[in-house]
């Protein structure tokens, strides 16, 4: 690969294309699952009998939310914290980094190992007593591991910008990539303790019973976090290359970052909204996890004001004047905006949805249902991944520096049309099937010919035709990334990776907000707050635990 012409200097790139690399093999094998079971679980495919159906879905559920994310969230953070502090990364820094990437990559092959061989078919969440053998465990406890070492490079590239530029505001990309990573540090100790003091010794045999609902508790401790850690980057971009895209400007230095810090407050002591229904934890504190998760939509509407915001300003810099006329400027040819744009867009009924999900009372109807699919089908598969579909168009060339061709984004407007139209149907007819009592985590079942699956027919016909074109959609955007990656004309210019300004009459942000050490107090008091009473009462009422299980 030549090295004059690029934006990244030649051990950077190797660093960040490995993390890509990684992620869209991850991908390929997600959807393969995905399309798999989408047939077979609405009856029109008999999958062999030597694959199973929720072995599968444990697949399917890893590949994708765990290690296609991940990978992309540490090489898309990596790359615009490097740009953002000085073009590239300290040796040490580098190491850090790659070091990440192996523990991640390892972790990542003995998981997908033990559930290819059937030893872990316990899905994404792997709720006890479900029992996988331990190299899944294992498998999980790497990536976790692997995951915080980027943090490391990206804090001391921060640092080291700060020390530089003593009394100036710190380049936002930056912040935000630390402010993700403080959070996704605090979340992962949630299911770190539920892998290390419980389920590692009870999968190696060490003890024979283990507390679920406390393995629970954990686990959404850091479950529900990590919906944030996917989508707090798709939230980067939309903060920082986009304007600079549309030729616009960020028009705040305040607003993008009080997004992150409320976001670091208020990710992680909301878990309990996945658990309305588990015994032994009072009502008062579910309560109280509902309210701190209505708390966490307000960042999400800040987002929106901004964004809306830069886009207006763009349009109307481009020569609108007319009211609504700036939406005609903006540059919806291009697969780089148009997919991100599509992902916030359907980001109205998935947030609505959250939100209905979010409602103690109206959660007892979604619970367990294809509702619950459906709902994260909107907003981490078509939100963030549409999002990450733009970050990879832009990061691909400006790596490999071959150019963004007109071929490969029209393949990338296809994909996004393709993905936009399957989702639509997929999650369409999720929500309704769950409205209608199909429960979630189920393989095809025809209830022994219950009247009510009738009614689920035509749902069911829909819901597989949208993860048809889903796959299609998917297909061909993995061609364009290929293509890139390989194919594509060598750049005549550098290919640049586009990061904003803030507009220059912003007035500076406030010092207070650099002070992490505060804002982590901060959120480690409202944890404290949130979860003291809920494993106080865990662990002091219910002392029997289950022995294991293994329910395929
Ligand atoms: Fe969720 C379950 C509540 C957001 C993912 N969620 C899940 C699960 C996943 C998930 C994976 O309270 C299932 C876990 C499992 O396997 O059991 N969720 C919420 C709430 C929000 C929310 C309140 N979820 C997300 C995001 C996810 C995600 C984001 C992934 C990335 N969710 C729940 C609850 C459950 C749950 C319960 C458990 C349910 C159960 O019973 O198990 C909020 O963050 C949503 C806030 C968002 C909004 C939308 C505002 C956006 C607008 C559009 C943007 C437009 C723009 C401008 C920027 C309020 C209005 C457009 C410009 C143009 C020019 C077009
Ligand atoms: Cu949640």
């Amino acid at each position: 690969m030549r090295t004059a012409g690029h934006v990244f200097p030649a051990e950077e790139r190797r660093l960040f294309l490995a993390h890509f690399i990684v992620a869209h093999l991850a991908f390929f094998l997600g959807i393969i699952a995905g399309l798999l079971q989408g047939l077979s679980r609405t009856g029109f495919l008999v999958l062999p009998s030597t694959i199973g159906y929720y072995q599968l879905l444990t697949l399917h559920g890893v590949a994708l939310a765990y290690v296609f994310t991940t990978f992309t969230i540490a090489g898309f953070l990596l790359l615009g914290t490097a740009k953002t502090t000085g073009g590239s990364f300290t040796p040490p820094e580098r190491r850090f980094a790659w070091a990440g990437f192996v523990l991640m990559l390892a972790g990542t092959v003995l998981g997908v190992f033990a559930i290819l061989s059937n030893r872990a078919t316990v899905l994404y969440t792997f709720y006890p007593p479900m029992h996988a053998h331990p190299t899944f465990y294992f498998g999980i406890l790497f990536v976790l591991f692997g995951s915080w070492l980027p943090g490391v490079s990206l804090f001391s590239a921060y640092r080291r910008w700060k020390n530089a530029h003593p009394g100036e505001p710190s380049p936002l990309f930056a912040y935000m990539a630390v402010a993700t990573y403080i959070m996704w540090l605090i979340a992962t100790l949630g299911v770190l303790v539920e892998l290390v003091v419980q389920l590692i010794p009870w999968s190696l045999g060490w003890v024979p019973r283990i507390h679920v609902g406390a393995a629970r508790t954990f686990f959404w401790f850091f479950g529900h976090p990590v919906v944030y850690f996917w989508l707090l980057p798709a939230y980067i971009y939309w903060y920082v290359n986009l304007p600079r895209m549309i030729g616009g400007e960020i028009f705040s230095h305040l607003l993008p970052r009080l997004t992150f810090l409320l976001f670091l407050l208020y990710s992680i002591p909301v878990g309990l909204h996945h658990q309305f229904g588990d015994p032994g934890i009072a009502p008062i504190w579910k309560f109280v996890q509902t309210t701190l998760t209505f708390f966490v939509v307000i960042p999400t509407l800040l987002t929106v004001f901004t964004v809306l915001a830069t886009f207006e300003a763009a349009g109307r810099g481009l020569g609108a004047t007319r009211p609504f006329a700036w939406i005609r400027k903006l540059p919806w040819q291009d697969a780089r905006f148009l997919a991100p744009v599509a992902g916030m867009l359907f980001f109205i009924p998935g947030g609505a949805g959250g939100i209905i999900n979010a409602s103690y009372q109206l959660n007892t109807v979604v619970h367990n249902t294809l509702w619950l699919p459906g709902h994260f089908h909107l907003t981490l598969a078509t939100t963030v991944v549409l999002t990450y579909f733009a970050i990879t168009f832009w990061a691909v060339p400006a790596l490999t520096g071959r150019a963004y061709t007109s071929g490969a984004n029209r393949a990338g407007i296809a994909a996004v049309l393709l993905w936009s139209t399957g989702m639509l149907l997929m999650s369409t007819a999720m929500h309704v099937l769950g409205v209608l009592g199909e429960p979630r985590r189920t393989a095809f079942a025809t209830y022994a010919g219950a009247a009510i699956v009738e009614r689920w027919a035509p749902w069911r016909a829909l819901l597989a035709g949208g993860a048809v074109l889903l796959f299609l959609g998917a297909l061909v955007y993995l061609a364009a990334v290929a293509y890139l990656f390989l194919f594509a004309p060598r750049a005549e210019a550098i290919v640049d990776f586009p990061i904003g300004d803030v507009r220059k009459r912003a007035p500076p942000p406030p010092p207070i907000l650099e002070r992490w050490g505060l804002w982590v107090a901060l959120a480690v008091a409202l944890i404290l707050i949130a979860y003291t009473g809920p494993f106080i009462e865990l662990l002091t009422q219910t002392k029997n635990g289950a022995p294991p299980l293994r329910t395929w």
